[in-house]
């Protein structure tokens, strides 16, 4: 875990006095609530909040708070407000791109214990939801009652649902459910200065002034702590079947989506394809079966969702087949029990982790137009072609949402800078080929501590003052997360 050496702790922040955490102790009087280590940020109770998933980025908290209520948070954040202290706001920790571990002494607020639901519908299928609940703890709950969560990802173990609406999250199943930003019915946020902000009236139809919740999905932590979502949540379908593709070629993959977008239609839930050299690390790192015998270039897992599962397993396996008798996938084959549709959805979502055993680890998280998504993959393979230090390159991801993952494993800086030279030859090479492709260079993992100086590539300067001025107004001491999200502002502007 490294710090971008060029970054300097802020002087306008105050650091942290006895009096501030007697003050906390007063607000947070459970026990565990207040963790704190005088002068000892390597203390192992700090560890996992100063340490990111992938182990990239460490930051030098000495206190975390973590608060059971609302009130809590905001009697929190008005002190932090008051005292310019920085504050880094923390769900599971799973979050890709450096925004949830601090970046020097900031004061880590962990949502974790705010994790109840509040309310829940069944007529409508919205629930409300505290911030720190489990993704995979809110999905049980609404199983059980015959509704499921619009959005489903690898870290649903571990992630949190404030933490998902503050990165907007997209994952597997966002081209059936759409992004958050049409799920999200109601938010709870607490202010920087400890005003709390309650959009959480939860209608489905609501044209009175500005949709201010927009703001805060996506925000990372930036504007605000979130602290309880409302969430339209569809009806959980009754027939889940999966299949897993051998793809020849990048064409067939989307030949192939085309063709289930047709033929699939509304049961279509989720259309993800990896290549191999990432099947290879997954088998290499991770224990799992082996959907498929046939090796194949890429490999595309589809989901059906729907109420019959006679008449959706019939038309998924009758889709498989036309496309092996029109030479679009080389071989196929349907899960035939919970088991091996858990086994296949094992091998797309241990892609990360995989990577993450391989060495250390470049993620590039983009939005291309679908036709020209892999050709990334392949210009950073020339690109890299003869740079020591590199261990792999892999790219796969979510065809439907033109959101490509191309993740670079190197080795360690340990033997001699492999990692800093793979680096070099990376940046800015990939934003500035998704810049000339109009894309994003933050497809659905945010901007954390890794991006706000390539922001531009993204964004142009209009926009980017506006942004400014946004933080400005609601965070005026600029306490909220520092150093991440946006670029400092541009001395001209
Ligand atoms: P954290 O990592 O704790 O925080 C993320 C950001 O949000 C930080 O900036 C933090 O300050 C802020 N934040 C957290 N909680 C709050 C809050 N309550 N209020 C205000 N700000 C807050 N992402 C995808 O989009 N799609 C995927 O398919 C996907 N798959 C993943 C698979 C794996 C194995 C892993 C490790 C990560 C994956 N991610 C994916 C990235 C990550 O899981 C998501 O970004 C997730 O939404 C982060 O949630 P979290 O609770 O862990 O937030
Ligand atoms: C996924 O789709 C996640 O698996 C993680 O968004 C991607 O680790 C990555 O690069
Ligand atoms: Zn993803």
């Amino acid at each position: 875990a490294a710090r971008d050496t060029s970054l300097q702790r802020a002087t306008q922040y105050a650091s942290l006095t006895d009096a501030d955490i007697a003050h906390f102790r007063t607000i947070l009087p459970g026990a565990g609530d207040v963790i704190y280590h005088k002068d000892d940020p390597q203390h192992d109770d700090l560890e996992p909040y100063n340490v990111d998933w992938m182990r990239k980025y460490r930051g030098q908290a000495t206190l975390v708070l973590r608060p059971r209520t609302t009130d809590q948070v905001a009697q929190i954040l008005k002190h932090c407000h008051a005292r310019k202290l920085a504050v880094c706001p923390q769900g599971g920790n799973t979050g890709l791109v450096g925004g949830s571990v601090p970046v020097f002494d900031e004061v880590v607020v962990f949502l974790g214990n705010m994790h109840q639901v509040r309310k829940f519908d069944p007529i409508s299928g919205i629930v409300v939801a505290e911030a720190g609940m489990i993704l995979q703890q809110l999905d049980g709950y609404l199983a059980d009652r015959g509704y499921m969560m619009p959005l489903d990802l690898g870290a649903k173990g571990t992630c949190q649902i404030g933490g998902n609406v503050a990165t907007n999250a997209g994952g597997l199943r966002l081209l059936r459910y759409g992004s958050l930003h049409g799920s999200v019915l109601g938010l709870e946020v607490v202010l920087p200065d400890g005003r709390i902000l309650n959009d959480m009236r939860a209608l489905r139809k609501d044209n009175t002034g500005l949709d201010l919740k927009q703001l805060f999905i996506g925000s990372e932590g930036a504007l605000g702590i979130i602290t309880a979502v409302a969430i339209l949540a569809p009806v959980r379908p009754t027939a889940v079947h999966v299949a897993t593709l051998a793809m020849p070629n990048y064409q067939a993959v989307q030949d192939a989506f085309v063709r289930a977008r047709r033929e699939l239609g509304e049961i279509l839930s989720a259309f993800e394809f990896w290549d191999s050299e990432a099947d290879k690390l997954v088998h290499q790192h991770l224990a799992l079966r082996r959907p498929l015998e046939t090796e194949s270039p890429f490999q595309v897992l589809i989901e059906t969702a729907g109420s019959n599962a006679e008449h959706d397993m019939a038309k998924l396996e009758a889709f498989l087949e036309n496309l092996m008798a029109d030479e679009i996938a080389i071989d196929g084959a349907v899960a035939q029990d919970q088991a091996q549709v858990d086994a296949m959805w094992a091998v797309r979502e241990g892609i990360p982790e995989a990577c993450a055993k391989d060495g250390a680890v470049f993620k590039y998280d983009v939005s291309v137009p679908v036709p020209k998504l892999y050709e990334l993959v392949e210009k950073t393979r020339e690109r890299l072609e003869g740079v020591k230090g590199v261990n792999d390159i892999i790219g796969y991801g979510h065809v439907g949402d033109g959101n490509l993952h191309l993740n670079v494993s190197a080795q360690k800086d340990a033997d001699g800078g492999g990692a800093r030279a793979v680096s070099a030859a990376l940046e800015p090479f990939i934003y500035e080929l998704v810049a000339s492709h109009n894309g994003s260079i933050s497809a659905e993992h945010g901007v954390g501590i890794m991006k706000p100086k390539h922001l531009h590539y993204s964004k142009d300067a209009e926009m980017l003052n506006v942004m400014q001025d946004i933080k400005a107004l609601l965070d005026p001491n600029g306490i909220m997360n520092p150093y991440k999200y946006l670029p400092p502002r541009s001395k001209s502007a």
